[in-house]
């Protein structure tokens, strides 16, 4: 009866990590390269692959770095038909690449808005759209998108990721719905609040020297206590990219530390 841990591996598989110089991209492209996946991954600007490929030279990894901003449907053709050529088919896509902007949505302009919902959800929409048919000639795939705690709650100033993150969780689900018969599982990770760039401006020091209200929010609020750390979301991104998960389809998989399941500590 046993079970065969081989199902946990990537061997032999391509898989493309979107924005992944660094961050929680790069942290699921290095767990992915360690369960013996081929990895590709791309970044909006030469210099930020640049800065990926020294990245990954550092932690020993192999991988094609391609520049290709995920908005623009013909980059993302060319992104596609570069990496067939170099690394083959692709079998496992992590829509990463995002952004954000802290904007009260009184003072933030339409542009904003549709900037935020073009990265963080037309983009995967695109991508997605690009790969499934290769794997579909292949008869599998792995989908898994990066959602976040806004894709189940709201906060002030963020209106348009979490309007983008919630509609991510839908277009999971339908890609799910859609190709879930092609043996296409299309999944999702949802983060806590994790250590990366993208939340450096909600935890560095105040001008007095004191800790940031919101580090010290969270903290009450995750029942781990911390910050999530973006290595925290290797051993969940690995699962939903393998055969182990192959009747897992439409999920949104929370690495949140508890968030989602707890009310937070009583202020003291
Ligand atoms: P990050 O540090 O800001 O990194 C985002 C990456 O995406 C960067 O490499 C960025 O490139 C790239 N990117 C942005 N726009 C792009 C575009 N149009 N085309 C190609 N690449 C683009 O973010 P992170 O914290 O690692 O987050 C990664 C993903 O996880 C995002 O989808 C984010 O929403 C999500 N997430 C983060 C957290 C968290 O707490 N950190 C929690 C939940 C979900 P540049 O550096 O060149 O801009
Ligand atoms: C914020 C943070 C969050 C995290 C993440 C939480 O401003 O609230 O940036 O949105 O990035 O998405 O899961």
């Amino acid at each position: 009866m046993g079970y065969d841990m081989s199902k946990f591996s990537l061997e032999g598989k391509v898989a493309l990590v979107t924005g992944a110089s660094y961050g929680i991209g790069f942290a699921i492209a290095t767990a992915f390269a360690a369960a013996g996946a081929k990895i590709a991954f791309n970044d909006i600007s030469e210099a930020a692959v640049e800065r990926g490929l020294k990245n990954y030279a550092e932690a020993g990894i192999d991988v094609k770095g391609y520049v290709a901003d995920v908005t623009d449907e013909e980059a993302v053709a060319g992104l596609v038909a570069n990496i067939e050529r170099d690394l083959g088919t692709i079998d496992i896509l992590v829509n990463n690449a995002g952004i954000i902007k802290r904007i009260p949505m009184l003072d933030m302009s339409a542009a904003d808005f549709r900037k935020v919902i073009d990265v963080d959800l037309n983009a995967p929409f695109i991508v997605s759209k690009a790969v499934i048919p290769g794997m579909i000639r292949k008869g599998h795939g792995k989908i898994i998108n990066i959602c976040s705690m806004m894709s189940e709650l709201g906060r002030e100033t963020v209106s348009a990721y979490a309007a983008a993150k919630g509609g991510l969780k839908m277009l999971t689900r339908n890609i799910c719905s859609e190709y879930g018969e092609a043996n296409i599982q299309c999944n999702a990770i949802g983060p806590g609040y994790i250590a990366t760039p993208q939340t450096a401006p909600l935890r560095e020091r105040q001008p007095d020297g004191s800790r940031h209200p919101f580090d010290a929010f969270i903290v009450a609020k995750t029942p781990a206590a911390r910050w999530g750390t973006p290595e925290d979301l290797q051993g969940p991104a690995i699962f939903l990219a393998s055969d182990a998960s192959d009747f897992v389809n439409g999920h949104v998989l929370y690495v949140d530390g508890g968030i989602l399941a707890y009310i937070g500590k009583q202020p003291q």
